[in-house]
């Protein structure tokens, strides 16, 4: 018995990697300029294994990117090749595009370009760029096996999923990988409304300044005058003030985000979801738990798929990642959190290759399966045959008196309060950080525990295991002294107090009563009754706030506790509220005011988080 279960322990670990070898001896790289319908032309590289021949052809897998498809020149070759080094050694023809109006293609950029449903030949869209790119391809690339793939991490996931619409025929199989899904809802830009600062600055700096369309420009990151991005940003006061500052007005997709600032037609045309309906190649979208940029876009490209889909094929990855984490490197652990094992290789070798041999090798042998996602707090990966799972059943928890998180509501009703400060935002990490760190997805939260204006809620140490397996429904009932305000809720995962520390412990950690953060995500108020007709809170009176955390899959071991955070800052991750009903990117100074916030609790109108609950299972007790 114990036998049979190391053999089939040891057929699922990893095997060594691959030899890595120089891509230049494995595969001959050739340059095209593919014209499209409207005759712009657009920049391929394209690397066709050397023992490619009609006895031996290949499939084709095909990315395509706004990031360059660096190294130009048809005697430079890529240090490596595909989504992995395990489909480099396979064998495939790999395919790189840079899209209309970057780098070296020609035409003019649109940031996620609308898709335009039954267009007329003269118009184009990312769809038809894919489309009559794989025609092309298929003309005039050698030895190919007919079949064609596309993967790609988030910007290039997005450009994944545009090639899912309007499928080109000899498209078989895709893999979006955290896709940008919508940008005012949940992914990079913002979240319900609120504006993830930090994260916008970067990326337009690296991406959109001047120059930085030029494949000789290198990318790189915004000249912050200090490493401290909490006092930085917080004296630049305005997000007119860090545009200037930081971006010298010069991006000019800035102004779109600003001129946004509510869910009007500019961001509904740029929704990726509605146009997911009957989808024909077989599709494997993947992301992480821990990504702050996409997992908003990633779960629901699944979800959406799935419902509008109902006919295809269509699978999930989730890992323990941050955003693209399982594309390189072991992924056996992300800041203080240790996976112990390495799931980046293992979903590399055993989840992704096999997907796109399946699909355009038609290896038969090769087993993809619907959902294959790692529980954290467990650490290992489960299969299940629908996400979340059928099996799941909801249960709340309640905020209630004295810090208490519970199954029942409080007998009585009351409430919470707190001083909302925009002058003192509660930090969102609690260490140096001017950019949006990837670890900040579950970083120790008892630096925000300890602050007056942050709300702790917290449940007994559990007597069992609890997995919560999908989305969390946050309801608050809240009222103000002002007219509007950020409401951040997190769910946390507290250790025993006993719980040891990692040896080696090179940060010298203290992991006793560690506050591991499992999800949290902001939420604008004035946006409570509508996404595209904001509304002033008014000052005392009770509003109610309910909205949906992106799943998790994570399991509060026995004699952890949950905790809920409730506060009304994340600075700078979230720009922030002035607290003032008004257009946020045209605040003044003047504009911030603080705000008492109270929070309520009690056996009607109170405040809870809903979760779904998979039954604890006794197996599951490797720490
Ligand atoms: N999530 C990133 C992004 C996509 C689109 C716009 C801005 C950022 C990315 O990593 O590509």
């Amino acid at each position: 018995m114990r036998f049979v279960a190391l053999f089939v322990l040891a057929a699922l670990l990893p095997a060594a990697p691959p030899e890595k070898k120089p891509v230049s001896e494995q595969y001959t790289k050739y340059e095209y300029r593919i014209p499209m319908r409207d005759g712009t032309k657009l920049f391929t590289a394209v690397y066709i294994p050397k023992d490619a021949a009609p006895a031996k052809p290949y499939p084709i897998l095909f990315t395509r990117t706004p990031y360059a498809v660096r190294p130009y020149g048809a005697d430079q070759y890529r240090e490596t090749l595909g989504p992995s080094e395990f489909a480099q050694q396979k064998g495939y023809i790999f395919v790189y595009q840079d899209v209309r109006g970057r780098f070296a293609s020609e035409g003019v950029f649109e940031q996620v370009r609308p898709y335009i449903p039954n267009k007329s030949a003269s118009q184009f869209d990312e769809a038809s760029d894919t489309s009559d790119s794989i025609s092309w391809i298929l003309k005039n690339v050698a030895h190919h096996n007919g079949n064609v793939g596309m993967w790609g991490i988030s910007y290039p996931g997005f450009y994944a999923s545009m090639g899912l619409l309007d499928a080109h025929p000899a498209l078989k199989a895709v893999s979006p990988q955290a896709p940008v899904g919508d940008w005012f809802i949940g992914d990079d830009w913002r979240h319900n409304g609120a504006f993830y600062l930090a994260h916008a600055v970067r990326w337009f700096y690296m991406n959109s300044r001047e120059g930085a369309n030029d494949p000789k420009v290198p990318r790189s990151n915004p000249e912050y005058e200090s490493p401290d991005g909490y006092n930085l940003f917080l004296q630049m006061g305005t997000l007119e003030e860090i545009n200037e500052r930081l971006l010298k007005n010069k991006v000019s997709y800035w102004k779109d985000l600003m001129d946004h600032s509510t869910y009007d037609a500019f961001w509904k045309a740029r929704d990726v979801r509605p146009h997911l309906v009957n989808v024909k190649p077989a599709v494997l979208t993947v992301g992480g738990w821990f990504d702050a940029e996409d997992l908003f876009g990633t779960l629901e490209t699944y979800k959406r798929n799935e419902r509008q889909s109902p006919s295809g094929v269509n699978l999930l990855v989730m890992g323990p990642w941050s955003h693209g984490q399982w594309a390189s490197g072991k992924g056996d652990r992300l800041g203080d959190v240790n996976f112990h094992q390495p799931t980046g290789p293992y979903y590399r070798e055993h989840i992704e290759l096999p997907f796109f041999e399946k699909y355009l090798r038609g290896d038969a042998k090769a087993v993809t399966a619907e959902a294959q996602v790692f529980e954290t707090g467990t650490n290992q990966w489960r299969t299940f045959d629908a996400w979340p799972p059928k099996q799941a059943t909801e249960r709340t928890f309640h905020l209630g008196h004295d810090g208490r998180l519970a199954a029942n509501p409080p007998s009585r009703g009351g409430y919470v309060e707190y001083l909302s400060d925009p002058a003192r935002p509660v930090p969102f990490v609690p260490y140096i950080a001017n950019t949006m760190t990837v670890e900040h997805m579950l970083d120790d939260q008892r630096f925000a525990a300890a602050r007056p204006d942050v709300l702790v809620f917290e449940t007994d140490p559990l007597e069992e295991d609890l997995t919560l397996a999908g989305p969390l429904e946050a309801t608050l009932h809240i009222s103000s002294t002002a007219t509007d305000s950020d409401f951040v809720v997190k769910l946390i995962d507290v250790y025993p107090n006993d719980y040891p520390n990692p040896e080696p412990n090179p940060k010298n950690l203290k992991m006793g009563g560690y506050q591991q953060l499992v999800r949290g995500e902001p939420f604008r108020a004035k946006f409570r009754k509508s996404f595209e007709k904001p509304e002033a809170l008014v000052p005392g009176q009770i509003e109610q706030i309910a909205y949906t955390l992106p799943d998790v899959f994570h399991t509060f071991r026995r004699g952890h506790r949950l905790m809920v955070q409730v506060q009304s800052s994340w600075f700078p991750l979230v720009d922030r509220n002035p607290q003032k009903f008004m257009d946020i990117p045209k605040a003044k100074r003047t504009d911030f005011v603080k705000a008492t916030q109270r929070v309520y609790v009690g056996p009607v109108a109170g405040s809870s988080l809903k979760v779904r609950v998979l039954s604890a299972r006794p197996e599951a007790m490797l720490r």
